[in-house]
């Protein structure tokens, strides 16, 4: 490849701070170090948790900053010790990193690495950056950073996936599609013929909604404040939705007499530490199931009366919807070009690259499921 092993200079969407609209800079890539990827961007989602760190919800994150963690790419280029991977192949970054070596790893019922940034250093294993602005270094996000044309990543955080895979699809499964599907068939384990509530309908609600349908559950009820998102749940797969607005009863009451004391699995996908406590109570006293999907503000905690749990709840959560990363996001991929499922219905806007800040305006005004950033 022409560019390997030289600087590579293109455009990004910058975050100077929170607060602030993204700025679409020319800044330089280095190429990758010993165990790195380079990689040239085609698709990119807009996710939430992107929008927690603009909002100021989510505040460790540290400026200049590349977000972005939901994305599709080409290899560009490797550096030295690289294996699996190759120039030209088609490639998934991965925010929740396999390393294959530590505790978790080797855990089978485990997906987090100890290797992950949860604590948002935002470099790149030797301390330093590959991102240049202004003369500037700019920090990595979770290891991803895909608001950017070309991108570096440790190769623990990539997984390489089908050439063919439909670029403007998958790169859903780098982060919402894969979050819900996952917490709906692979941390609840929801069964055929059971009911399910799952509150908030963005992108990740939706897409627990696909996973529970998947999973037989025989009804899916879909909990939102803004009902113009019930015609697409429905679309995708709820058999009634409820909007807490209509009802003078807190929702869990609500749902208690619509499923005779409460559902088997209930889903938080809004990162709402008060849906949270809604989402336990919903769940049936003796059997119930609730899984926390969502991201919370910064140092917020929840409190709820531990007799919710003594009766026989019970509470789980997960990233990234319990999958290891690189070895499942190849199948998810399979699995998609096999029609086993579909995330058509999430994609609701597409726009060229530099138009990221419109499609941030759409996410935060309720308009969007997911907007595709096209390169
Ligand atoms: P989104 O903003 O597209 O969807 C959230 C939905 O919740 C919207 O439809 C809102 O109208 C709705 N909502 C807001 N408040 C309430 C309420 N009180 N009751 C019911 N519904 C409400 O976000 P998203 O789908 O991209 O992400 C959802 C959350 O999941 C968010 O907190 C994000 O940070 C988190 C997330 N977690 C992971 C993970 O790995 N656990 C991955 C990706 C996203
Ligand atoms: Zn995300």
């Amino acid at each position: 490849m022409e560019a390997a092993g030289k600087v590579i200079k293109c455009k990004a969407a910058v975050a100077w701070g929170p607060h602030k609209p993204l700025s679409i800079e020319e800044i330089e890539v280095a190429p990758p170090k010993a165990h790195e990827v380079r990689i040239k961007i085609v698709a990119a989602g807009i996710c939430r948790s992107d929008d927690h760190f603009l909002s100021g919800a989510l505040n460790e994150v540290k400026y200049p900053v590349i977000l972005g963690h939901e994305g599709v790419g080409i290899v560009e280029s490797v550096g030295e010790g690289v294996t699996d991977l190759k120039p030209g192949d088609k490639v998934i970054p991965l925010f929740i990193p396999q390393c294959r070596e530590c505790r978790c790893c080797k855990n089978p019922n485990s997906n987090l690495c100890y290797k992950n940034d949860g604590k948002y250093i935002g470099l790149m294993a030797d301390g330093t950056s590959r991102f240049t602005c202004r003369g500037k270094p700019v920090y990595n996000f979770v290891m991803t950073s895909t608001f950017t044309e070309y991108t570096v990543v440790d190769e623990i955080a990539v997984a390489k996936i089908d050439d063919n895979a439909p670029s403007d699809q998958v790169c859903l499964l780098g982060c919402g599609f894969s979050t819900g599907y996952g917490s709906a068939v692979k941390i609840a384990q929801v069964k055929p013929g059971t009911t399910c509530a799952v509150f908030g309908l963005g992108g990740v609600g939706l897409s627990v909604v696909i996973g529970c349908k998947t999973a037989g559950a025989s009804r899916i009820i879909g909990v939102d404040l803004n009902s113009s998102k019930f015609a697409k749940a429905k679309e995708l797969g709820a058999t009634e939705c409820v909007n807490p607005k209509d009802h003078n009863e807190p929702i869990e009451e609500v749902l208690a007499k619509m499923t005779n004391d409460g559902v088997d699995y209930s889903f938080e996908c809004v990162g709402s530490t008060g849906v949270m406590v809604s989402a336990l109570m919903s769940c049936h006293f003796g059997c119930g199931t609730c899984v926390i999907v969502g991201v919370s503000p910064s140092s917020t905690k929840v409190s709820f009366d531990p007799l919710l749990l003594l009766t026989g709840r019970t509470i789980k959560g997960a990233v990234f919807g319990g999958f290891k990363s690189k070895d499942e996001v190849p199948k998810l991929v399979s699995d998609l070009m096999a029609n086993k499922y579909s995330v058509d219905g999430l994609i609701t806007h597409r726009l060229p690259f530099d138009k990221i800040n419109e499609g941030f305006r759409l996410l935060r005004e309720g308009i969007s499921i997911r907007t595709i950033l096209e390169f």
